[in-house]
Protein backbone atom coordinates (compact mmCIF):
# COMPACT_ATOMS: atom_id res chain seq x y z
CA UNK A 1 0.00 0.00 0.00
CA UNK A 2 1.44 3.35 -0.77
CA UNK A 3 1.38 6.06 1.71
CA UNK A 4 0.63 9.33 0.56
CA UNK A 5 1.08 12.67 2.50
CA UNK A 6 -0.65 15.82 1.77
CA UNK A 7 0.22 19.00 3.76
CA UNK A 8 -0.72 22.55 4.16
CA UNK A 9 2.28 24.73 4.78
CA UNK A 10 2.56 26.38 7.76
CA UNK A 11 4.92 29.33 8.31
CA UNK A 12 7.81 28.72 10.26
CA UNK A 13 7.10 30.90 13.44
CA UNK A 14 4.85 30.90 15.99
CA UNK A 15 3.84 34.68 15.28
CA UNK A 16 2.75 34.20 12.05
CA UNK A 17 1.10 31.01 12.91
CA UNK A 18 -0.82 33.14 15.24
CA UNK A 19 -1.94 35.84 12.88
CA UNK A 20 -2.84 33.31 9.79
CA UNK A 21 -4.83 31.74 12.45
CA UNK A 22 -7.90 34.05 12.60
CA UNK A 23 -11.01 32.21 10.75
CA UNK A 24 -9.36 29.00 10.15
CA UNK A 25 -10.85 27.12 7.66
CA UNK A 26 -9.99 23.78 5.98
CA UNK A 27 -7.44 22.99 3.21
CA UNK A 28 -9.92 22.38 0.13
CA UNK A 29 -7.33 21.73 -1.95
CA UNK A 30 -5.62 19.12 -1.02
CA UNK A 31 -8.68 17.65 0.36
CA UNK A 32 -10.07 17.70 -3.46
CA UNK A 33 -6.89 16.23 -4.08
CA UNK A 34 -7.56 13.48 -1.60
CA UNK A 35 -11.09 12.63 -2.68
CA UNK A 36 -10.43 12.61 -5.90
CA UNK A 37 -7.56 10.23 -5.71
CA UNK A 38 -8.55 7.43 -3.33
CA UNK A 39 -11.84 6.90 -5.07
CA UNK A 40 -9.95 6.36 -8.32
CA UNK A 41 -6.97 4.46 -6.91
CA UNK A 42 -7.60 1.59 -3.87
CA UNK A 43 -4.34 0.50 -3.09
CA UNK A 44 -3.00 3.92 -1.03
CA UNK A 45 -3.20 5.19 2.44
CA UNK A 46 -3.66 8.96 2.83
CA UNK A 47 -3.29 11.86 5.48
CA UNK A 48 -3.66 15.11 5.04
CA UNK A 49 -1.84 18.23 7.62
CA UNK A 50 -3.01 21.03 7.94
CA UNK A 51 0.31 22.56 9.27
CA UNK A 52 -1.78 25.93 10.17
CA UNK A 53 -2.82 23.52 12.83
CA UNK A 54 0.04 21.60 13.59
CA UNK A 55 2.79 24.04 13.56
CA UNK A 56 6.24 23.71 11.56
CA UNK A 57 8.33 21.38 13.84
CA UNK A 58 5.15 19.32 15.08
CA UNK A 59 4.29 19.08 10.37
CA UNK A 60 7.90 18.05 10.25
CA UNK A 61 7.42 14.96 12.96
CA UNK A 62 4.33 14.04 11.34
CA UNK A 63 5.32 13.62 8.23
CA UNK A 64 8.89 11.98 9.05
CA UNK A 65 7.36 9.61 11.38
CA UNK A 66 4.85 8.28 9.05
CA UNK A 67 7.89 7.87 6.35
CA UNK A 68 5.21 8.44 3.71
CA UNK A 69 6.30 7.78 -0.13
CA UNK A 70 5.07 10.28 -1.40
CA UNK A 71 4.58 14.14 -0.10
CA UNK A 72 2.33 16.66 -1.54
CA UNK A 73 2.88 20.31 0.11
CA UNK A 74 0.16 22.73 -0.85
CA UNK A 75 1.32 26.87 -0.30
CA UNK A 76 0.54 30.31 -1.22
CA UNK A 77 3.00 32.95 -1.72
CA UNK A 78 3.99 34.57 2.00
CA UNK A 79 4.47 30.63 3.18
CA UNK A 80 6.67 29.49 0.08
CA UNK A 81 9.93 30.35 2.59
CA UNK A 82 8.28 27.89 5.22
CA UNK A 83 7.99 25.57 2.08
CA UNK A 84 11.25 25.25 1.03
CA UNK A 85 12.50 24.82 4.76
CA UNK A 86 9.59 22.24 5.07
CA UNK A 87 11.34 20.33 1.94
CA UNK A 88 14.71 20.64 3.31
CA UNK A 89 13.39 18.85 6.50
CA UNK A 90 10.94 16.11 5.35
CA UNK A 91 14.49 15.47 2.52
CA UNK A 92 17.19 14.98 5.18
CA UNK A 93 14.33 12.94 7.11
CA UNK A 94 13.30 10.54 3.98
CA UNK A 95 15.56 10.51 1.18
CA UNK A 96 13.92 8.23 -0.86
CA UNK A 97 10.28 10.01 -0.66
CA UNK A 98 8.82 11.70 -3.61
CA UNK A 99 8.36 15.50 -2.83
CA UNK A 100 5.75 17.32 -4.82
CA UNK A 101 4.38 21.48 -4.77
CA UNK A 102 1.23 22.63 -5.88
CA UNK A 103 -0.89 25.33 -5.51
CA UNK A 104 -0.89 29.13 -6.07
CA UNK A 105 3.14 29.86 -5.74
CA UNK A 106 4.12 26.53 -7.07
CA UNK A 107 2.22 27.55 -9.96
CA UNK A 108 2.99 30.33 -10.70
CA UNK A 109 6.70 30.24 -10.00
CA UNK A 110 7.78 26.72 -10.61
CA UNK A 111 11.50 27.43 -11.53
CA UNK A 112 12.03 29.46 -8.29
CA UNK A 113 10.57 26.31 -6.33
CA UNK A 114 12.88 23.52 -8.23
CA UNK A 115 15.53 25.76 -7.70
CA UNK A 116 15.34 27.04 -3.75
CA UNK A 117 14.02 23.45 -2.49
CA UNK A 118 14.59 19.94 -2.78
CA UNK A 119 11.05 19.42 -4.28
CA UNK A 120 11.06 16.81 -7.26
CA UNK A 121 8.19 17.95 -8.83
CA UNK A 122 6.04 20.43 -9.25
CA UNK A 123 2.36 20.51 -10.41
CA UNK A 124 0.90 23.52 -12.11
CA UNK A 125 -2.48 23.87 -11.97
CA UNK A 126 -5.33 21.77 -10.74
CA UNK A 127 -4.03 19.33 -8.64
CA UNK A 128 -6.78 16.04 -8.90
CA UNK A 129 -6.09 14.15 -11.88
CA UNK A 130 -1.81 15.35 -12.25
CA UNK A 131 -1.66 13.87 -8.87
CA UNK A 132 -3.54 10.92 -9.47
CA UNK A 133 -1.14 10.07 -12.70
CA UNK A 134 1.61 10.67 -10.50
CA UNK A 135 0.75 7.90 -7.79
CA UNK A 136 -0.30 5.30 -10.25
CA UNK A 137 2.90 5.84 -12.05
CA UNK A 138 5.17 5.34 -8.85
CA UNK A 139 2.92 2.44 -7.68
CA UNK A 140 3.41 0.80 -11.16
CA UNK A 141 6.95 1.24 -10.70
CA UNK A 142 9.30 -2.24 -10.11
CA UNK A 143 11.75 -0.06 -8.10
CA UNK A 144 11.32 3.75 -7.62
CA UNK A 145 12.85 5.99 -10.37
CA UNK A 146 11.51 9.39 -10.03
CA UNK A 147 12.71 10.09 -14.10
CA UNK A 148 9.78 7.81 -14.83
CA UNK A 149 7.34 10.34 -13.79
CA UNK A 150 8.68 12.98 -16.41
CA UNK A 151 6.92 11.98 -18.75
CA UNK A 152 3.73 13.19 -17.28
CA UNK A 153 1.82 16.22 -18.32
CA UNK A 154 0.83 19.29 -16.17
CA UNK A 155 4.35 19.25 -14.33
CA UNK A 156 7.68 20.85 -14.01
CA UNK A 157 10.61 19.14 -12.75
CA UNK A 158 14.45 18.98 -12.20
CA UNK A 159 17.11 17.06 -14.23
CA UNK A 160 20.61 17.28 -13.88
CA UNK A 161 20.62 20.73 -12.77
CA UNK A 162 17.89 21.26 -15.81
CA UNK A 163 14.32 22.37 -15.70
CA UNK A 164 11.88 21.38 -17.80
CA UNK A 165 8.13 22.05 -17.88
CA UNK A 166 6.28 19.82 -19.52
CA UNK A 167 2.79 21.05 -21.40
CA UNK A 168 -0.70 21.66 -19.11
CA UNK A 169 -2.63 19.29 -18.45
CA UNK A 170 -6.31 20.50 -19.16
CA UNK A 171 -8.77 20.67 -16.51
CA UNK A 172 -11.30 18.66 -15.43
CA UNK A 173 -14.40 19.72 -17.47
CA UNK A 174 -16.95 17.80 -15.29
CA UNK A 175 -16.44 19.37 -11.99
CA UNK A 176 -19.48 16.80 -10.56
CA UNK A 177 -16.88 14.02 -11.20
CA UNK A 178 -14.26 15.29 -8.43
CA UNK A 179 -15.98 13.75 -5.09
CA UNK A 180 -16.49 16.17 -2.50
CA UNK A 181 -13.76 16.85 -0.32
CA UNK A 182 -12.17 14.11 2.14
CA UNK A 183 -13.17 16.47 5.02
CA UNK A 184 -13.02 13.24 7.29
CA UNK A 185 -9.52 13.22 6.86
CA UNK A 186 -8.84 16.26 9.11
CA UNK A 187 -10.71 17.18 12.76
CA UNK A 188 -13.50 19.22 11.16
CA UNK A 189 -14.24 20.74 14.77
CA UNK A 190 -11.01 22.60 15.22
CA UNK A 191 -12.07 25.14 11.77
CA UNK A 192 -13.38 28.34 13.62
CA UNK A 193 -14.86 29.55 9.93
CA UNK A 194 -15.35 33.38 8.90
CA UNK A 195 -16.19 35.74 11.72
CA UNK A 196 -19.03 36.49 10.96
CA UNK A 197 -21.65 33.41 11.06
CA UNK A 198 -25.47 33.28 11.50
CA UNK A 199 -25.03 29.71 12.42
CA UNK A 200 -22.04 27.72 13.70
CA UNK A 201 -20.69 25.82 12.65
CA UNK A 202 -20.09 27.10 9.78
CA UNK A 203 -17.35 25.80 6.83
CA UNK A 204 -16.27 26.59 3.06
CA UNK A 205 -17.16 25.20 -0.02
CA UNK A 206 -16.65 25.67 -3.84
CA UNK A 207 -19.22 25.99 -5.98
CA UNK A 208 -17.22 27.32 -9.39
CA UNK A 209 -13.60 26.77 -10.16
CA UNK A 210 -11.99 29.79 -12.38
CA UNK A 211 -13.15 33.27 -13.33
CA UNK A 212 -13.96 34.97 -16.52
CA UNK A 213 -11.79 37.95 -16.03
CA UNK A 214 -8.71 38.83 -15.63
CA UNK A 215 -8.35 41.44 -12.92
CA UNK A 216 -4.56 43.15 -12.76
CA UNK A 217 -4.23 42.38 -9.30
CA UNK A 218 -5.51 39.16 -8.91
CA UNK A 219 -3.53 36.05 -8.65
CA UNK A 220 -5.89 33.53 -10.05
CA UNK A 221 -3.10 31.84 -11.98
CA UNK A 222 -4.33 28.01 -10.59
CA UNK A 223 -7.52 28.41 -12.44
CA UNK A 224 -6.13 30.07 -15.87
CA UNK A 225 -3.02 28.18 -16.91
CA UNK A 226 -5.61 26.04 -18.47
CA UNK A 227 -8.40 25.92 -20.72
CA UNK A 228 -11.63 25.96 -20.04
CA UNK A 229 -10.74 28.33 -16.90
CA UNK A 230 -14.01 28.80 -15.40
CA UNK A 231 -16.31 25.80 -14.63
CA UNK A 232 -19.66 25.37 -13.29
CA UNK A 233 -20.76 22.58 -10.72
CA UNK A 234 -24.41 21.65 -11.10
CA UNK A 235 -27.09 23.04 -8.99
CA UNK A 236 -28.42 20.01 -7.64
CA UNK A 237 -24.11 18.59 -6.98
CA UNK A 238 -23.79 21.71 -4.99
CA UNK A 239 -27.17 21.14 -3.08
CA UNK A 240 -26.30 17.60 -2.31
CA UNK A 241 -22.72 18.65 -0.89
CA UNK A 242 -24.67 21.32 1.82
CA UNK A 243 -26.76 18.40 2.47
CA UNK A 244 -23.79 15.78 3.00
CA UNK A 245 -21.84 19.07 5.45
CA UNK A 246 -24.66 18.71 7.35
CA UNK A 247 -25.52 15.61 7.49
CA UNK A 248 -21.71 14.22 8.15
CA UNK A 249 -20.11 16.93 9.75
CA UNK A 250 -23.26 18.90 11.89
CA UNK A 251 -22.46 22.28 9.51
CA UNK A 252 -25.18 24.81 9.60
CA UNK A 253 -24.10 27.29 7.39
CA UNK A 254 -21.46 27.38 4.56
CA UNK A 255 -19.73 30.22 2.70
CA UNK A 256 -19.27 29.82 -1.19
CA UNK A 257 -15.36 30.92 -1.31
CA UNK A 258 -15.10 30.86 -5.25
CA UNK A 259 -13.72 33.51 -7.10
CA UNK A 260 -17.14 34.93 -8.10
CA UNK A 261 -20.68 33.58 -7.72
CA UNK A 262 -21.84 35.59 -10.26
CA UNK A 263 -19.44 35.03 -13.05
CA UNK A 264 -22.55 33.49 -14.97
CA UNK A 265 -26.22 35.18 -14.12
CA UNK A 266 -27.72 32.51 -15.35
CA UNK A 267 -25.74 29.72 -13.18
CA UNK A 268 -25.96 31.84 -9.95
CA UNK A 269 -29.80 31.63 -10.53
CA UNK A 270 -29.88 28.09 -11.36
CA UNK A 271 -28.16 27.38 -8.38
CA UNK A 272 -30.38 29.44 -5.99
CA UNK A 273 -33.63 27.88 -7.71
CA UNK A 274 -31.85 24.38 -6.58
CA UNK A 275 -31.67 25.12 -3.24
CA UNK A 276 -35.00 26.63 -3.04
CA UNK A 277 -36.40 23.36 -4.52
CA UNK A 278 -34.57 21.81 -2.06
CA UNK A 279 -35.55 23.51 1.57
CA UNK A 280 -32.25 23.25 3.16
CA UNK A 281 -33.10 26.03 5.55
CA UNK A 282 -29.13 25.80 5.91
CA UNK A 283 -27.67 30.08 5.36
CA UNK A 284 -25.03 30.90 3.09
CA UNK A 285 -22.80 33.45 2.33
CA UNK A 286 -20.62 34.12 -1.22
CA UNK A 287 -18.56 36.64 -3.17
CA UNK A 288 -19.78 38.67 -6.16
CA UNK A 289 -18.46 41.33 -8.74
CA UNK A 290 -20.34 44.54 -8.73
CA UNK A 291 -21.58 43.43 -12.06
CA UNK A 292 -23.48 41.54 -13.42
CA UNK A 293 -26.18 41.90 -10.78
CA UNK A 294 -30.11 42.07 -11.01
CA UNK A 295 -32.93 42.35 -8.30
CA UNK A 296 -34.06 38.73 -9.71
CA UNK A 297 -30.64 37.22 -8.31
CA UNK A 298 -31.03 39.12 -5.17
CA UNK A 299 -34.29 38.28 -4.46
CA UNK A 300 -33.27 34.49 -5.39
CA UNK A 301 -29.84 34.53 -3.22
CA UNK A 302 -31.85 36.04 -0.65
CA UNK A 303 -35.15 33.53 -0.76
CA UNK A 304 -32.40 30.70 -0.95
CA UNK A 305 -30.57 31.56 2.10
CA UNK A 306 -27.81 34.35 0.99
CA UNK A 307 -27.62 36.42 4.10
CA UNK A 308 -23.78 38.13 3.35
CA UNK A 309 -21.78 38.83 0.57
CA UNK A 310 -18.12 40.13 -0.32
CA UNK A 311 -18.50 42.54 -3.03
CA UNK A 312 -15.33 43.72 -4.88
CA UNK A 313 -15.49 47.20 -5.07
CA UNK A 314 -11.70 48.07 -5.17
CA UNK A 315 -11.55 51.63 -5.68
CA UNK A 316 -13.70 54.94 -5.99
CA UNK A 317 -11.83 56.17 -9.05
CA UNK A 318 -13.24 55.39 -12.84
CA UNK A 319 -9.24 55.96 -14.02
CA UNK A 320 -8.26 53.04 -11.81
CA UNK A 321 -11.22 50.72 -12.37
CA UNK A 322 -10.33 50.65 -16.04
CA UNK A 323 -6.69 50.78 -15.64
CA UNK A 324 -6.53 47.73 -13.57
CA UNK A 325 -9.42 46.30 -16.01
CA UNK A 326 -12.20 45.45 -13.23
CA UNK A 327 -14.44 45.59 -16.12
CA UNK A 328 -17.09 47.85 -13.92
CA UNK A 329 -18.17 51.49 -12.88
CA UNK A 330 -18.65 53.38 -9.61
CA UNK A 331 -22.43 53.77 -10.65
CA UNK A 332 -22.42 49.32 -11.13
CA UNK A 333 -21.13 49.35 -7.68
CA UNK A 334 -23.62 52.20 -6.06
CA UNK A 335 -26.40 49.95 -8.08
CA UNK A 336 -25.05 46.54 -6.59
CA UNK A 337 -25.26 47.78 -3.29
CA UNK A 338 -28.91 48.74 -3.45
CA UNK A 339 -30.09 46.13 -5.37
CA UNK A 340 -28.46 43.49 -2.58
CA UNK A 341 -30.03 45.88 0.28
CA UNK A 342 -33.29 46.15 -1.10
CA UNK A 343 -33.24 42.13 -0.51
CA UNK A 344 -32.19 42.65 3.00
CA UNK A 345 -28.44 40.88 2.22
CA UNK A 346 -25.72 41.85 4.40
CA UNK A 347 -22.67 43.58 2.37
CA UNK A 348 -19.00 43.32 3.05
CA UNK A 349 -17.48 45.65 0.64
CA UNK A 350 -13.37 45.04 -0.28
CA UNK A 351 -11.43 48.27 -1.23
CA UNK A 352 -7.63 48.33 -2.34
CA UNK A 353 -5.49 51.36 -1.74
CA UNK A 354 -2.56 52.27 -3.62
CA UNK A 355 -3.39 50.09 -7.51
CA UNK A 356 -1.08 50.02 -9.96
CA UNK A 357 -1.24 49.32 -13.58
CA UNK A 358 0.32 49.46 -16.72
CA UNK A 359 -0.36 52.39 -19.56
CA UNK A 360 1.66 52.33 -22.55
CA UNK A 361 4.47 50.96 -21.48
CA UNK A 362 4.61 52.38 -18.26
CA UNK A 363 3.30 51.91 -15.04
CA UNK A 364 0.81 54.10 -13.27
CA UNK A 365 -0.09 54.60 -9.51
CA UNK A 366 -2.87 55.40 -7.21
CA UNK A 367 -1.66 57.85 -5.30
CA UNK A 368 -2.68 59.26 -1.79
CA UNK A 369 -5.72 61.25 -2.91
CA UNK A 370 -7.53 58.67 -5.14
CA UNK A 371 -7.22 56.07 -2.01
CA UNK A 372 -8.09 58.67 0.65
CA UNK A 373 -11.07 58.91 -2.06
CA UNK A 374 -11.86 55.45 -1.91
CA UNK A 375 -12.33 55.40 1.56
CA UNK A 376 -14.52 58.17 2.06
CA UNK A 377 -16.48 57.00 -0.90
CA UNK A 378 -16.88 53.07 1.31
CA UNK A 379 -17.45 55.75 4.58
CA UNK A 380 -20.30 57.56 2.75
CA UNK A 381 -21.97 54.05 1.29
CA UNK A 382 -21.71 52.80 5.43
CA UNK A 383 -23.54 56.08 6.18
CA UNK A 384 -25.97 55.41 3.67
CA UNK A 385 -26.29 52.07 4.75
CA UNK A 386 -25.57 50.59 1.68
CA UNK A 387 -22.45 48.89 3.09
CA UNK A 388 -22.47 46.75 6.20
CA UNK A 389 -18.86 45.72 6.44
CA UNK A 390 -15.98 46.89 4.59
CA UNK A 391 -12.35 45.19 3.95
CA UNK A 392 -9.40 47.27 2.30
CA UNK A 393 -5.64 46.16 1.85
CA UNK A 394 -2.89 47.59 0.54
CA UNK A 395 -2.38 46.52 -3.33
CA UNK A 396 0.39 43.22 -3.34
CA UNK A 397 1.77 42.20 -6.74
CA UNK A 398 1.37 38.48 -5.58
CA UNK A 399 3.20 35.75 -7.96
CA UNK A 400 0.70 34.70 -10.80
CA UNK A 401 -0.96 38.13 -11.39
CA UNK A 402 -0.43 40.18 -14.07
CA UNK A 403 0.56 42.80 -11.68
CA UNK A 404 3.28 40.71 -10.57
CA UNK A 405 5.55 41.08 -13.76
CA UNK A 406 4.54 44.49 -14.22
CA UNK A 407 6.30 45.22 -11.17
CA UNK A 408 9.41 42.67 -12.03
CA UNK A 409 9.32 44.92 -15.84
CA UNK A 410 9.79 47.93 -14.02
CA UNK A 411 11.68 46.95 -10.74
CA UNK A 412 8.94 48.50 -8.88
CA UNK A 413 9.35 45.69 -5.72
CA UNK A 414 11.46 47.09 -2.38
CA UNK A 415 14.73 45.87 -2.36
CA UNK A 416 15.59 42.59 -1.49
CA UNK A 417 11.15 41.51 -1.19
CA UNK A 418 11.26 39.88 -4.30
CA UNK A 419 12.19 35.73 -3.35
CA UNK A 420 11.88 36.78 0.84
CA UNK A 421 8.04 35.89 0.83
CA UNK A 422 7.95 36.01 4.27
CA UNK A 423 8.03 39.72 4.58
CA UNK A 424 4.72 39.58 2.35
CA UNK A 425 2.56 38.21 4.76
CA UNK A 426 2.03 41.52 6.53
CA UNK A 427 -1.47 42.10 4.73
CA UNK A 428 -1.31 45.95 5.76
CA UNK A 429 2.11 46.45 4.32
CA UNK A 430 3.35 47.92 0.73
CA UNK A 431 6.51 45.84 -0.68
CA UNK A 432 5.91 48.44 -3.91
CA UNK A 433 8.11 51.64 -3.95
CA UNK A 434 5.13 54.05 -4.46
CA UNK A 435 6.74 57.45 -5.58
CA UNK A 436 6.02 60.59 -3.81
CA UNK A 437 4.23 58.42 -1.05
CA UNK A 438 5.51 59.00 2.27
CA UNK A 439 5.24 56.13 5.10
CA UNK A 440 3.38 58.72 7.56
CA UNK A 441 0.55 59.40 4.47
CA UNK A 442 0.28 55.41 4.40
CA UNK A 443 0.45 55.24 7.92
CA UNK A 444 -2.55 57.95 8.48
CA UNK A 445 -4.59 55.86 5.65
CA UNK A 446 -4.41 52.81 7.09
CA UNK A 447 -5.31 54.36 10.48
CA UNK A 448 -8.43 55.32 8.52
CA UNK A 449 -9.43 52.42 6.94
CA UNK A 450 -8.97 50.39 9.96
CA UNK A 451 -11.27 52.64 11.91
CA UNK A 452 -13.88 52.73 8.93
CA UNK A 453 -13.81 49.21 8.99
CA UNK A 454 -14.46 49.52 12.67
CA UNK A 455 -16.99 51.51 13.05
CA UNK A 456 -18.95 49.52 9.96
CA UNK A 457 -18.77 46.34 12.30
CA UNK A 458 -19.88 48.66 15.51
CA UNK A 459 -22.56 50.09 13.43
CA UNK A 460 -23.75 46.79 12.13
CA UNK A 461 -23.57 44.82 14.79
CA UNK A 462 -23.90 41.17 14.10
CA UNK A 463 -20.75 39.99 16.25
CA UNK A 464 -20.10 38.62 19.13
CA UNK A 465 -17.57 37.79 21.96
CA UNK A 466 -14.89 36.23 19.47
CA UNK A 467 -15.45 38.92 17.12
CA UNK A 468 -15.15 41.56 19.53
CA UNK A 469 -11.79 39.71 20.35
CA UNK A 470 -10.45 40.04 16.73
CA UNK A 471 -11.46 43.78 16.25
CA UNK A 472 -9.56 44.61 19.63
CA UNK A 473 -6.49 42.83 18.14
CA UNK A 474 -6.80 44.69 14.59
CA UNK A 475 -6.83 47.93 17.13
CA UNK A 476 -4.00 46.80 19.11
CA UNK A 477 -2.07 45.85 15.67
CA UNK A 478 -2.83 49.36 14.36
CA UNK A 479 -1.50 51.07 17.52
CA UNK A 480 1.39 49.26 17.54
CA UNK A 481 2.16 50.33 14.00
CA UNK A 482 1.36 53.41 14.19
CA UNK A 483 3.80 53.42 17.28
CA UNK A 484 6.88 51.20 15.84
C1 LIG B 1 -9.88 30.17 1.17
C2 LIG B 1 -8.71 31.03 0.80
C3 LIG B 1 -7.88 31.43 1.82
C4 LIG B 1 -7.99 30.93 3.24
C5 LIG B 1 -7.13 29.63 3.32
C6 LIG B 1 -7.84 28.52 3.97
C7 LIG B 1 -7.11 27.23 3.82
N1 LIG B 1 -6.87 26.64 4.92
O1 LIG B 1 -6.76 26.79 2.72
C8 LIG B 1 -7.35 32.08 4.05
C9 LIG B 1 -8.43 33.09 4.42
C10 LIG B 1 -6.59 31.68 5.31
C11 LIG B 1 -6.46 32.69 2.98
C12 LIG B 1 -5.39 33.48 3.27
C13 LIG B 1 -4.59 34.04 2.31
N2 LIG B 1 -4.79 34.01 0.97
CO1 LIG B 1 -6.14 32.98 0.12
N3 LIG B 1 -7.49 32.18 -0.90
C14 LIG B 1 -8.47 31.41 -0.56
C15 LIG B 1 -9.32 31.10 -1.80
C16 LIG B 1 -10.48 32.08 -1.86
C17 LIG B 1 -9.87 29.69 -1.92
C18 LIG B 1 -8.83 28.59 -1.71
C19 LIG B 1 -9.45 27.30 -2.04
O2 LIG B 1 -9.97 26.61 -1.20
N4 LIG B 1 -9.45 26.93 -3.32
C20 LIG B 1 -10.03 25.72 -3.81
C21 LIG B 1 -8.99 24.63 -4.06
C22 LIG B 1 -9.67 23.44 -4.72
O3 LIG B 1 -7.99 25.17 -4.90
P1 LIG B 1 -6.46 25.25 -4.51
O4 LIG B 1 -6.29 25.38 -3.06
O5 LIG B 1 -5.79 26.21 -5.39
O6 LIG B 1 -5.92 23.78 -4.89
C23 LIG B 1 -5.86 23.28 -6.21
C24 LIG B 1 -4.52 23.58 -6.93
O7 LIG B 1 -3.88 24.74 -6.47
C25 LIG B 1 -3.70 22.36 -6.71
N5 LIG B 1 -2.97 22.20 -5.45
C26 LIG B 1 -3.04 22.88 -4.31
N6 LIG B 1 -2.22 22.37 -3.39
C27 LIG B 1 -1.60 21.31 -3.94
C28 LIG B 1 -0.67 20.42 -3.42
C29 LIG B 1 -0.21 19.40 -4.25
C30 LIG B 1 0.77 18.43 -3.71
C31 LIG B 1 -0.67 19.28 -5.58
C32 LIG B 1 -0.18 18.22 -6.45
C33 LIG B 1 -1.60 20.20 -6.09
C34 LIG B 1 -2.07 21.20 -5.27
O8 LIG B 1 -4.68 21.33 -6.75
C35 LIG B 1 -5.85 21.77 -6.05
C36 LIG B 1 -7.06 21.09 -6.63
O9 LIG B 1 -7.19 21.36 -7.98
C37 LIG B 1 -8.28 31.36 -2.94
C38 LIG B 1 -8.88 31.75 -4.27
C39 LIG B 1 -9.30 30.53 -5.04
N7 LIG B 1 -10.42 30.66 -5.69
O10 LIG B 1 -8.66 29.48 -5.07
C40 LIG B 1 -7.40 32.45 -2.32
C41 LIG B 1 -5.93 32.52 -2.69
C42 LIG B 1 -5.36 31.14 -2.68
N8 LIG B 1 -5.37 33.30 -1.57
C43 LIG B 1 -4.47 34.14 -1.92
C44 LIG B 1 -3.82 35.03 -1.02
C45 LIG B 1 -2.96 36.11 -1.66
C46 LIG B 1 -3.97 34.91 0.36
C47 LIG B 1 -3.29 35.75 1.45
C48 LIG B 1 -1.88 36.16 1.18
C49 LIG B 1 -4.18 36.95 1.71
C50 LIG B 1 -3.65 37.93 2.74
N9 LIG B 1 -3.32 39.10 2.29
O11 LIG B 1 -3.55 37.62 3.90
C51 LIG B 1 -3.37 34.81 2.67
C52 LIG B 1 -2.14 33.89 2.75
C53 LIG B 1 -2.32 32.70 3.60
C54 LIG B 1 -1.22 31.67 3.46
N10 LIG B 1 -1.19 30.66 4.30
O12 LIG B 1 -0.37 31.71 2.62
C55 LIG B 1 -4.17 34.06 -3.40
C56 LIG B 1 -2.86 33.28 -3.62
C57 LIG B 1 -1.86 34.01 -4.46
C58 LIG B 1 -0.48 33.47 -4.33
N11 LIG B 1 0.36 33.79 -5.29
O13 LIG B 1 -0.15 32.76 -3.41
C59 LIG B 1 -5.49 33.37 -3.94
C60 LIG B 1 -5.29 32.54 -5.20
C61 LIG B 1 -6.52 34.50 -4.20
C62 LIG B 1 -6.26 35.32 -5.44
N12 LIG B 1 -6.99 35.15 -6.50
O14 LIG B 1 -5.39 36.16 -5.45
N13 LIG B 1 -6.87 32.34 1.72
S1 LIG C 1 -10.69 39.89 -8.80
FE1 LIG C 1 -12.56 38.68 -8.99
S2 LIG C 1 -13.37 39.25 -11.02
FE2 LIG C 1 -11.23 39.88 -10.99
S3 LIG C 1 -10.12 38.14 -11.90
FE3 LIG C 1 -10.05 37.89 -9.65
S4 LIG C 1 -11.79 36.59 -9.15
FE4 LIG C 1 -12.13 37.37 -11.24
Amino acid sequence: VLRVHLVLVPPTTKGKFAELGEGLTPPLGILSIAAYLRARFTDVEIRVTDGLLEGFSQTVDLVSDWKPHIVGLSFNTPVANSAYALFDAIKSRLPESLLVAGGAHATSLPEEVLTRSKADIVVVGEGEAVFLDIVKAVAGMEKFDKRQLYTLNGIAYKDGGRITSNPISTYITDLNSIQFPARDLVDMKKYSGWYLTKKKPETTMLFSRGCAYECVFCSNKVWNVSQPCLRFRSPSNIADEIISLNEEFGIREVFDNSDEFNNSLTHAKEVCRELIKRNLRIPWKTQLRVWPIDDELAALMAAAGCWYVHLGIESASQRTLDGVKKKITIEQAEEACRILKRHKIKILGLFMLFNIWEENDKPVFEGVAESRATLDFAGRLIRQGLLDYMGWSITMPYPGSPLYDIALRHNLIKNGLVGNWDAWLREEFSVINLPGVTDKEIARLKTRGSILRGLAMVRSGGFGLRDAGYILKKVFRIVANEVS
